[in-house]
């Protein structure tokens, strides 16, 4: 599901679910785009396909909350993600300012996500404009419902969509972290995932007001790009642990 007003994206979300809940999850789906806090969407596109390819079960990330922040500025915390997940922290600290700046060429927000090699700081994305988009990927019930007892009152729909987007992130081989600040100006909560770690909240990633953000995938060594984009697109994940 894709809502927007005036061609400005307003929310999606996707779900791989079984033939006979089809029309009850278009009905969830579409209110959730008609009532999402963001305001009333003009155009609201459902699109249902069928699965080519039977999803690949994964575990969903261990998840950790940085509560209280007092003392440590963010460059202190990003900083000590950074290393734990073996980026050099200067690199690091830029795509953290790229994202916040709004990284597309045109300083606006990217649609999908950068590939940031780890060692380099390059650019790896074939459109920086657009960046890459992972997809394809959805929880089931039963874990949906663990992750609601496991988070209590932390759950909203946003964290849901983040961890169930960066397990399958993370799962590609070449991936040792992922960096996401949501462009919501009202949603300041954030997260660095790290490979053989878990999905880390950052609350307060950024300023409140700020419309800006976006993800970057940060890889380590020589990808194989054109496979890369194919598993991060297309390939459908289910997370069912
Ligand atoms: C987004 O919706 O654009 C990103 C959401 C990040 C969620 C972080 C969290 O609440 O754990």
């Amino acid at each position: 599901m894709r809502a927007s007003r005036e061609r400005e994206h307003i929310s999606g979300a996707e779900r791989i679910v079984p033939e006979d809940e089809i029309s009850s999850i278009a009905k969830e789906l579409t209110e959730r785009a008609l009532y999402h806090p963001k305001g009333k969407p003009d155009s609201i596109n459902l699109k249902i396909e069928l699965l080519e390819k039977s999803p690949i079960y994964l575990k969903l990330l261990d998840i950790y909350e940085i509560a209280d922040r007092e003392d440590y500025t963010i460059k202190e915390i990003l900083t000590k993600l950074f290393k734990k997940a073996g980026i050099d922290s200067t690199i690091g600290l830029s795509i953290y300012r790229a994202l916040i700046s709004g990284a597309s060429p045109a300083g606006t927000v990217m649609r999908g996500a950068m590939i940031v090699d780890c060692q380099t700081g390059i650019r790896l994305e074939p459109d920086k404009f657009r960046g890459i988009r992972a997809s394809y990927m959805d929880i089931t019930p039963e874990m949906e419902k663990n992750l609601k007892k496991l988070v209590g009152e932390r759950f909203t729909p946003n964290m849901k969509d983040a961890v169930v987007l960066s397990t399958k992130v993370l799962n590609h081989p070449d991936v040792v972290a992922e960096l996401c600040i949501s462009d919501d100006p009202d949603y300041t909560t954030g997260y660095i995932s790290i490979k053989n770690f878990g999905y880390v909240r950052i609350k307060n990633i950024k300023l409140p007001g700020l419309p800006k953000g976006g993800r970057a995938f940060f890889v380590k060594g020589k990808i194989e790009r054109k496979a890369f984009i194919e598993y991060m697109e297309t390939t459908p994940v289910l997370i069912n642990e």
